[in-house]
């Protein structure tokens, strides 16, 4: 089983050699899409003996992922695990997210912050996920504890056949009423994430805003 992993990168410098490192233990490649990013995100990921793809201007999440789905397609990769750049997430929660996929024998792991412990998350960030779950599970008519949450594993079955068009955040959710849709067998798993104290990146009101929008004029 070729297990790739796909990190969607902007401006991660600081973090993504040691996110590649860990993740490397559980998976037979890394594919990191640098997504414009004006720091040696590029040189970081090479150095740490990633496949690297870069976007010369910044395109997006969604953008980005979907760059990371082609190569892994075109390299056979049979399992794809999808991650952040940014540390949040942790590697070691890989074989768990992998043995409910063979296992299980789902099509679809999804990571929930909220399953897991969330006390670093900041409370507006936890509002704001919270309100975007709701409103995606309105759409799926299932019930998602995390919609955006981007630490996900997919069978072949799924990466190869369901393909998302929005370019910024809005694809987590989108490919979310795409794979329920589609009545793909799914399974949401705690995962630990991590909010260091000092933090001026991430998501905010008006990305949240925008995927509000999205979710309510997206006709699936
Ligand atoms: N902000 C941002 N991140 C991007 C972009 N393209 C790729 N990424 C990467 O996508 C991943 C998720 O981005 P974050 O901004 O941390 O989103 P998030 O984790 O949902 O939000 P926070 O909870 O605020 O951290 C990171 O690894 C980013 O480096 C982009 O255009 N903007
Ligand atoms: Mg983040």
């Amino acid at each position: 089983m070729k297990v790739i992993c796909i990190i969607p990168s902007f401006n991660e410098e600081k973090t993504i050699k040691g996110v590649i490192n860990r993740a490397s233990q559980y998976c037979d490649s890394i594919i990191v899409v640098n997504d414009g990013s004006q720091d040696e995100t590029n040189r970081e990921a090479k150095n740490a003996g990633a496949t690297v793809a870069n976007h010369l201007i910044n395109l997006g999440t969604g953008a980005a992922l979907s760059t990371g789905l082609k190569i892994a397609i075109r390299e056979k990769a049979d399992i794809v695990v999808t991650m952040d750049g940014d540390g949040q997430h942790d590697p070691n929660d890989i074989p768990m997210l992998l043995r409910y996929l063979i296992e299980d024998k789902v099509d679809i792991v999804l990571g929930s912050r909220f399953l897991g412990n969330i006390k670093s998350m900041p409370f507006y960030k936890k509002i704001g996920n919270r309100f975007l779950s709701i409103i995606t599970s309105m759409r799926c008519g299932k019930k998602i504890t995390d919609s955006q949450c981007g630490f996900r594993a997919y069978s072949a079955k799924v990466f190869k056949s369901i393909i998302h068009d929005s370019t910024d955040y809005t694809w987590a959710s989108e490919f979310l009423i795409r794979v329920i849709s589609s009545d793909y067998k799914w399974i949401e798993v705690p995962i630990k994430t991590i909010y260091p104290k000092k933090r001026i990146k991430g998501t905010g009101l008006i990305d949240g805003i925008k995927i509000f929008m999205k979710m309510i004029l997206y006709k699936s």
